[in-house]
C-alpha cells in the first residue's frame, strides 16, 4: 500500500535519497530516484570585460560580444539580449600536421534562468553551430537560449574544412567520439560561474542524430555532470548504422536501372506505392485512418511487402515491384546482413514516410558521400589512404565484412576502436543517471532512414529490463509516426520537449504526452513540405511514452490532439 503524503513532506523525504516527489497529484507515487531542486536565476554581471575575467586551463577566449535582443530570432520572435563568448581549448598539431582545437561559443542570457544547456550537434561535427539550443529536430517555436539557458555549442575538436579527414588524427577521433564533451563541460560551468557569480544549478544536454548519440554517450560517461538528457533520433551505434546503409546502397545499386544512380533501384513512384500499401494495411489499426501509423508493432505484423504490393509481370513502371526488388528491399527492412547472414545493425519499421526526398537522400546519396568517409577515414583501423580515397567507390565496391572488422579494431596508433569511442559504454545501464535523480527523454521518427527507431526501441526495452521491469521513472521514449531523420516526413514534428524535461527534473512532474504539431504552409518555425495537403497546416497529435500508442477518442476533429489519447497497446 502506498502512502499519500503532502508534496512538501514527500520532497523533504527525498532529500534522504529514499523517495520521489512525483505524479500530478503531489503524492508519493513510488519509491524511486531522488528529487532535484529547481534552478534559481541570476543576472549577467557584465559582458564586455568577461573575456579578460575568464580563466580556465588549456582554454583561449577569443571574444565576448554583447548581442542585442532580436539579433537572433526563433519563429519570428526575438531572442533576448545575451553575451556571446567565443574560444577554443587544447590547441595542438595532429599527427597529420594539421592544426586542431576544440572550438566553441557560449551564449549567456542577460536574464539567466540558472540552467546550462550543452547543444550537441549533428553529422560529423566540425562547425560551431550558433548556440541557440534546439528543443526538437524540426523547426522550433522556441529554443533553450530564448528560454533563458546558458548554451554552449562546439565543433567537437576539428575544423569542418577537413571533412572526414580529421579521422587520420587519433586524438581528433576521440574528441569527436566523447572527449570534447568531457573537456568542454567543466570549462563551460566555470565560465558561467564567472559570468553570474555562481555556477548552473541544473545542467542539460541534448541534440538530434549525432547530437542524440553525443547525449546518450554523455548519459553513460558523464552522468555526474548533467541532470537532464534530451535525445533525438540517436545514432548511438553510428558505425554499424553507416555500414548497414552502405550495404543498402550496394543493394539498391544492384537493383538500379541506371548503375550508380541508386534511386533508380527504388523509384519515388515505387516508394509511394509501398507507402500507400503500408497505409492500407496499417493506418486504421490505431483506430483512425488519418495518414499516421501510430501502432507500429501491429503494423509490422500486418504488413507483408511480398503479399501487399503487386509483382511486376513486365517492365517496372511504378505500379509494381519486381520479384528481385521485393526480396532485396524486404531484407533491408529486416536488417542488412554480412556475407554470413549476421545482422549488421537493426531492422527498420514499415511506415508511410518512405516516399519523401529526405528518406531518399539518406539511402541513395548520403550513403555514397557521408557514410563512406565516416567509415573509411574516421572509424576504420587502419583508415583508408586519404590520398586516393573515393567515397562513392568505397561504398559501392567495399566489403562490409571488412568494414565491420575494422570499426572494431585497434592498433598502436589508433588505440581505441570506433565502436569504443563512438558508442555509449554499457548503454542499457544508466544507474548513475537514475540514482542521482537525473532524467532522460528520447524521441525517434519511425520513418528515420538512417538510424532505426527499432534500435532505439530495443535499447529502451533493455534499459527497462536492466532497471527491474521499467525505466519509466527516469527515462521515457516517444515514437513520432511518419517522421524522417530528426524532421520532415508526413508527421507532427514540431514540439518542445525541453520544458517537460525541466519540469520532470526539477519539479518531479513526470511527462505523459507531449503535444506536437505539423509544420504545414505558414508555420512560423519553418515549413515541412512533406505535410500532406489533406491535413490542416497545424494538425496536432500527442506524442506518447512507449509502449503507449496514440489513439483517437472516436469523436471530434482528427486534426486536433485534443481528440486523441495515449493508451496501452492491445
Ligand atoms: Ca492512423
Amino acid at each position: 500500500m502506498r502512502k499519500r503524503l503532502p508534496r512538501h513532506a514527500a520532497c523533504t523525504a527525498s532529500l534522504l535519497l529514499l523517495a520521489a516527489c512525483g505524479g500530478s497529484g503531489g503524492e508519493i507515487v513510488s519509491v524511486g530516484p531522488p528529487q532535484l531542486s529547481a534552478a534559481v536565476g541570476a543576472p549577467l554581471t557584465s559582458c564586455t570585460d568577461l573575456a579578460s575575467r575568464i580563466s580556465f586551463p588549456s582554454t583561449t577566449i577569443t571574444g565576448a560580444n554583447a548581442i542585442a535582443a532580436g539579433t537572433l530570432t526563433v519563429a519570428g520572435q526575438p531572442v533576448p539580449a545575451h553575451c556571446q563568448v567565443t574560444g577554443r581549448m587544447f590547441d595542438r598539431t595532429g599527427i597529420d600536421g594539421k592544426a586542431y582545437a576544440i572550438g566553441f561559443e557560449i551564449r549567456l542570457p542577460n536574464d539567466w534562468n540558472g540552467r546550462f544547456f550543452y547543444q550537441a550537434n549533428g553529422g560529423i561535427d566540425g562547425s560551431v553551430v550558433t548556440a541557440t539550443g534546439a528543443v526538437n529536430g524540426g523547426g522550433g517555436l522556441t529554443n533553450a537560449l530564448k528560454m533563458g539557458f546558458a548554451v554552449i555549442s562546439s565543433d567537437a575538436g576539428h575544423a569542418g574544412s577537413l571533412g572526414p579527414f580529421f579521422g587520420i588524427d587519433p586524438q581528433a577521433r576521440l574528441d569527436y567520439g566523447y572527449q570534447a564533451v568531457g573537456k568542454l563541460t567543466p570549462m563551460a560551468k566555470s565560465v558561467i560561474n564567472t559570468a553570474y557569480g555562481k555556477g548552473p544549478d541544473r545542467s542539460y544536454i541534448g541534440g538530434c542524430s549525432n547530437g542524440g548519440r553525443h547525449t546518450m554517450v554523455a548519459a553513460a560517461r558523464y552522468a555526474d555532470q548533467y541532470d537532464g538528457f534530451l535525445v533525438g533520433d540517436p545514432g548511438f551505434r553510428l558505425p554499424l548504422a553507416a555500414i548497414a546503409n552502405i550495404k543498402g546502397a550496394q543493394t539498391y545499386n544492384s537493383l538500379a536501372t541506371t548503375p550508380g544512380n541508386l534511386g533508380t533501384g527504388f523509384t519515388q513512384a515505387e516508394r509511394a506505392l509501398v507507402s500507400q500499401a503500408v497505409l492500407a494495411k496499417c493506418d486504421a489499426l490505431d483506430g483512425v485512418a488519418d495518414g499516421l501509423v501510430q501502432d507500429g508493432k501491429a503494423c509490422q505484423a500486418a504488413f507483408n511487402l511480398d503479399r501487399d504490393v503487386p509483382t511486376c509481370t513486365g517492365a517496372r513502371d511504378g505500379t509494381c515491384l519486381s520479384a528481385a526488388q521485393k526480396t532485396s528491399i524486404a531484407q533491408l527492412f529486416a536488417g542488412a546482413t554480412t556475407s554470413t547472414g549476421a545482422k549488421i545493425y537493426s531492422s527498420f519499421p514499415w511506415d508511410a514516410g518512405l516516399d519523401t526526398n529526405g528518406w531518399a537522400a539518406w539511402k541513395f546519396s548520403n550513403s555514397l558521400n557521408l557514410d563512406s568517409g565516416a567509415v573509411g577515414i574516421i572509424w576504420q583501423v587502419p583508415p583508408e589512404d586519404p590520398a586516393t580515397f573515393n567515397g562513392p567507390n568505397f561504398t559501392l565496391t567495399g566489403n562490409v565484412d571488412t568494414m565491420l572488422a575494422k570499426v572494431n579494431a585497434t592498433n598502436a596508433t589508433y588505440t581505441e576502436s570506433a565502436m569504443s569511442f563512438m558508442t555509449p559504454p554499457n548503454a542499457s545501464n544508466l544507474n548513475t543517471l537514475k540514482n542521482r535523480g537525473a532524467k532522460m527523454m528520447v524521441y525517434h521518427g519511425t520513418a528515420d532512414p538512417i538510424f532505426s527507431s527499432d534500435d532505439t526501441q530495443n535499447w529502451y526495452e533493455q534499459l527497462g529490463t536492466q532497471s527491474g521491469g521499467s525505466a519509466s521513472n527516469f527515462a521515457r521514449y516517444y515514437r513520432i509516426a511518419g517522421m524522417n531523420h530528426c524532421a520532415g516526413g508526413p508527421a507532427t514534428d514540431q514540439f518542445d520537449m525541453l520544458t517537460p524535461l525541466v519540469n520532470w527534473v526539477e519539479k518531479g512532474v513526470a511527462p505523459d504526452s507531449v503535444r506536437a504539431n505539423a509544420r504545414g504552409p505558414g508555420n512560423a518555425g519553418g515549413v515541412n513540405a512533406d505535410v500532406p495537403s489533406s491535413w490542416t497546416a497545424d494538425r496536432s497529435r500527442p506524442l506518447c511514452p512507449y509502449p503507449q500508442v496514440v489513439k483517437y477518442k472516436g469523436t471530434g476533429s482528427v486534426e486536433s490532439a485534443d481528440n486523441f489519447s495515449c493508451v496501452n497497446p492491445t
